[in-house]
């Protein structure tokens, strides 16, 4: 059966990182900028600016190769604060839309606009003013997908990087997957590829060829799959994400341990940890949790509370051991520990924080940047 026709949308920022840069330094605009690891260490490429693309440099490549593609290039560190916080400007965007936004990085979304538009060439125009709103707010150029499912969006959008729009239609659909080289379909990387083409597969008409069954003894259930995408079926819904309550990380040992030193030393690693995805988040959270799982699997947790919050490891570190010493007592082995930070809040309000509550590690900060 023939589900209803959606209309989505995937938008994703041309070169987003090193658009940023060009935003934010002029005098880097229409020159490579290559943003990520530095060369002269063990660096990768994040990604490049369009004109060191057209050296051959591109995201994952050693910074050093890059370096040897294009001396000239402008090699900038990762500014990942302000990338975020382009990524909350732009998914606030698309929010105005719809309630279904499917984020899958930080420059990158599916739309469902189903209920917003008639139509394929609606969805177009929203598209359009997606990407005016996008420019107005940010100065940057994002390319559009615009299709009846998600598989196909995705690829439209990747069509006329930089500043595209393109629209594949359901009637186009066919004509457009037959002729589409297998690594481009969802899910084919090196591997299947390669696999594939050792039996002679290259496009998806010789997917569709193939057909179903052979396709599912070769692959699996992705094989099916797969033959469905060549034929223009992809039901996937677009799935917003749904509100994180906390972050947090445990770890059960591989053997029980009564030591407390050792104990402590396994929390660093988690605090450190939860730091890192706070940070990455752009969180912090009032409530520090500490888990301890006994021995005899009894689970026992301890929540420490903060006005201003938690989110790096040297603050949650104190408060955990002090929690932990109360609760060992040397006689129980202890198999599971675990650290979370939940109540979440943003990075600004954490910031805000302390600027009032420590305001020389706040200058401190201010001056490093
Ligand atoms: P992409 O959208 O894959 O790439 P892009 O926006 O730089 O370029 P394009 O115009 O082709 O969309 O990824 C978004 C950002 O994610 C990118 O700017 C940097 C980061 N990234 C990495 O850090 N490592 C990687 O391997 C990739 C692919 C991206
Ligand atoms: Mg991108």
């Amino acid at each position: 059966m023939q589900e209803q026709k959606r209309a989505i949308i995937h938008i994703d920022l041309d070169a987003f990182y090193a658009s940023v840069e060009q935003r934010d330094h002029p005098e880097y605009r229409g020159k490579p900028v290559i943003v990520g690891g530095s060369p002269d260490r063990r660096g990768v490429v994040a990604t490049a600016s369009y004109e060191a693309r057209q050296f051959g440099v591109h995201s994952a490549m050693p910074s050093r190769t890059a370096f040897r593609l294009c001396p000239s290039a402008v090699f900038l560190p990762v500014r990942f604060e302000v990338y975020r916080a382009v990524s909350q400007q732009i998914m606030a965007i698309f929010h105005q839309h719809t309630v279904l936004v499917e984020p899958l990085s930080l420059d990158e979304a599916f739309l469902d606009v189903t209920e917003s538009v008639h139509g394929l060439d609606e969805a177009v125009q929203l598209a359009r003013e997606i990407k005016r709103q996008i420019r107005e707010q940010t100065e940057l150029t994002a390319s559009a997908g615009v299709s009846y499912c998600k598989f196909l969006a995705k690829i439209a959008s990747d069509r006329n990087k930089p500043d595209g729009l393109t629209v594949i239609t359901t009637q186009e659909a066919s004509a457009f997957l037959e002729a589409l080289p297998i690594e481009k379909f969802f899910g084919v990387g090196k591997v299947t590829a390669a696999r594939l083409r050792t039996l002679g597969i290259q496009t998806g008409a010789d997917l569709k060829r193939l057909g179903e069954l052979r396709l599912r003894e070769v692959l699996g259930k992705h094989g099916a799959q797969l033959y469905h995408y060549a034929c223009g079926e992809d039901n996937r819904p677009v799935e917003p994400v749904r509100v994180r309550k906390s972050v947090g990380k445990e770890v059960t040992l591989e053997h029980d341990i009564r030591d407390q030193e050792q104990m402590e030393r396994i929390l660093e690693k988690l605090a450190t940890q939860v730091e890192h995805r706070l940070i990455e988040l752009g969180l912090a959270g009032k409530t520090l949790t500490l888990k301890v799982r006994w021995s005899n699997f009894d689970l026992l947790t301890r929540a420490i509370s903060r006005p201003q919050g938690f989110q790096q490891a040297g603050e949650m570190l104190p408060v955990l051991y002090s929690q932990l010493s109360r609760l060992i007592d040397g006689k129980q082995a202890v198999r599971l520990l675990g650290v979370t930070v939940s109540g979440l809040f943003s990075q600004e309000a954490w910031l805000r924080e302390r600027q009032v509550s420590t305001p020389s590690l706040w200058s401190k900060e201010l001056s490093q940047e």
